[in-house]
């Protein structure tokens, strides 16, 4: 499983930093809505789920946290913890986000507005959805 991760261009000068991200030249889709967790609880692990069409970049804007990506054959975990960098999670991905620092700020840009029938929560459905996709 190849992890796609973005390295935005700091717009660094004296004063400090400054990141800018626009839909179709840094970010791969028109960004439909930007959501962000924070003050996450030690231990805790968000997500279990994939999405059926969703894209998203999950960016860790402050403190760090590590991501479990599956792809239904293979897992990879990636740590997030640059303001600069972007994580690439297309739809059919399974997502698991744990070891959150408890300054950690969790940003993510979507594709799409929340639609709670494009989640897939169920592991073995998921499974099942990704065999189905590849044997088409
Ligand atoms: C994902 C990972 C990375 C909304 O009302 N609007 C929204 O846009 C979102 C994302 C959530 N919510 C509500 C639904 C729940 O009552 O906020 C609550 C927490 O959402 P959820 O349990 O889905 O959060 P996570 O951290 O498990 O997953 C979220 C996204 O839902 C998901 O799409 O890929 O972050």
């Amino acid at each position: 499983m190849q992890v796609v991760k973005y390295v935005f261009q700091p717009h660094g000068d004296e004063r400090g930093q400054l990141v800018a991200l626009e839909e179709f030249r840094d970010i791969p889709f028109k960004i439909k809505r930007v959501y962000y967790m924070y003050d996450t609880k030690q231990g805790v692990t968000r997500g279990f789920h994939a999405h059926k069409s969703l894209e998203q970049i999950l960016i860790c804007i402050h403190g760090g946290c590590k991501v479990l990506l599956d792809n239904g054959y293979e897992k990879k975990v990636v740590p997030l913890e640059k303001p600069y960098e972007g994580l690439y999670v297309s739809n059919n991905m399974w997502r698991e986000m744990f070891d959150f620092t408890s300054d950690a700020v969790l940003m993510v840009l979507a594709s799409e507005v929340y639609d709670e029938n494009d989640y897939i929560r169920d592991y073995e459905e998921f499974k099942k959805n990704v065999e189905d996709t590849n044997e088409h």
